[in-house]
């Protein structure tokens, strides 16, 4: 069953047990109203790290009562990220969150030889809109971890979300291989490489999902505007999810999407020990909660 909107997640946690999230550099506002809405809502058990007195000082200001609540001080943002991926790590936590530290920095410490959230898989972002002008939710792969991800990447970047989308309840996931074109042209990478992701799940060798590429960004989402071209495609107008060719293509489109559609969006981390809530720090509270209800669906 497919997403129609972001709203469909709560179905999907519904019933489940509260998960453990643990946010770092908890003294940011639009991360914890979604962490306490969360919490209200009986889906995450939260631990708080940050600055105890911006922490507090968000509260006062927005109402929280988090007396109930563990909140460790730790004032220095890089620190309190070290300690919230250690407990991770330890299993005291099933969700690691973002809260006001750069993604860069927080990656580095997931990265951690000795203590980070590395299981050998490669890790990517993931992350789903709901736009008002597609006839259901679309996820977005890779806009904001792999920089220039080569084919074996891709591969990795492909399993990894549709792993997450059968968890989600796809069977079948439709993915777009995105190109500036949809005819093979050896000098941009990204349509060979989108040749290839097609041809390795003709065989079987990237399986749970039917990919097609390359594709223009207007062929994969629009179905008048693939038979316009002349291209059969069963996933041209109906994608599930889109692979970018790479951070800069797919972070542009991130941002279009939520300043010019004005699109909802939910992100997360997959490939490491457990998910991990990562949204951009302009992302509103929505957003934030929204990528909760993502991280704890996809750790079910
Ligand atoms: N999955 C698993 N292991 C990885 C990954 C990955 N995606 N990336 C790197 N590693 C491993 C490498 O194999 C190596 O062992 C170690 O981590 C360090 O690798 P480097 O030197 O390439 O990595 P870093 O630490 O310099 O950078 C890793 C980042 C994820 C921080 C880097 O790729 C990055 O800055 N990505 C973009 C993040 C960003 O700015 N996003 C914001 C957009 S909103």
């Amino acid at each position: 069953m497919v997403l129609k909107n972001l709203n469909d997640l709560n179905r999907l946690v519904q019933g489940g047990s509260r998960k453990k999230l643990v946010l770092a550099a908890a003294q940011d506002e639009h991360s914890l109203g979604a962490v306490i809405r969360a919490w209200k809502e009986n889906i995450i058990e939260p631990i708080l790290i940050g600055d105890k007195v911006g922490i507090q000082n968000i509260c006062d200001s927005n109402n929280y009562d988090i007396s109930g609540l563990v909140v460790i001080h730790e004032p220095n943002p890089e620190k309190s990220v070290e300690l919230a991926v250690k407990m991770t790590s330890s299993k005291q936590a099933d969700i690691l969150m973002k809260g006001k530290i750069g993604s860069s920095s927080l990656l580095k410490c997931v990265l951690n030889k000795e203590w980070g959230l590395r299981t050998g898989h490669l890790l990517s972002h993931f992350a789903l809109f709901e736009v008002e002008t597609y006839h259901k939710v679309i996820a977005v792969t890779d806009v904001a971890m792999n920089i220039a991800p080569n084919l074996q990447e891709k591969i990795a970047i492909v399993n990894n979300s549709v792993q997450c989308l059968n968890r989600l309840g796809y069977v079948m996931p439709k993915v777009a291989v995105l190109g500036a074109v949809e005819m093979v042209n050896e000098n941009m990478e990204a349509t060979l490489h989108a040749a290839l992701l097609s041809k390795m799940n003709q065989r079987d060798q990237i399986k749970n999902c039917i990919i097609d590429g390359p594709l223009a960004f207007d062929n994969a989402i629009s179905l008048e505007s693939a038979q316009h071209k002349g291209i059969r495609s069963e996933v041209a107008g109906d994608t599930d999810l889109l692979l970018m060719p790479d951070i800069e293509v797919g972070n542009v489109l991130y941002k279009s999407l939520v300043f010019f559609a004005k699109a909802k969006v939910a992100a997360i981390i997959l490939g490491a020990l457990v998910p991990i809530v990562l949204t951009s720090r302009s992302d509103s509270e929505q957003a934030k909660f929204d990528s909760i209800l993502l991280a704890a669906a996809a750790s079910r």
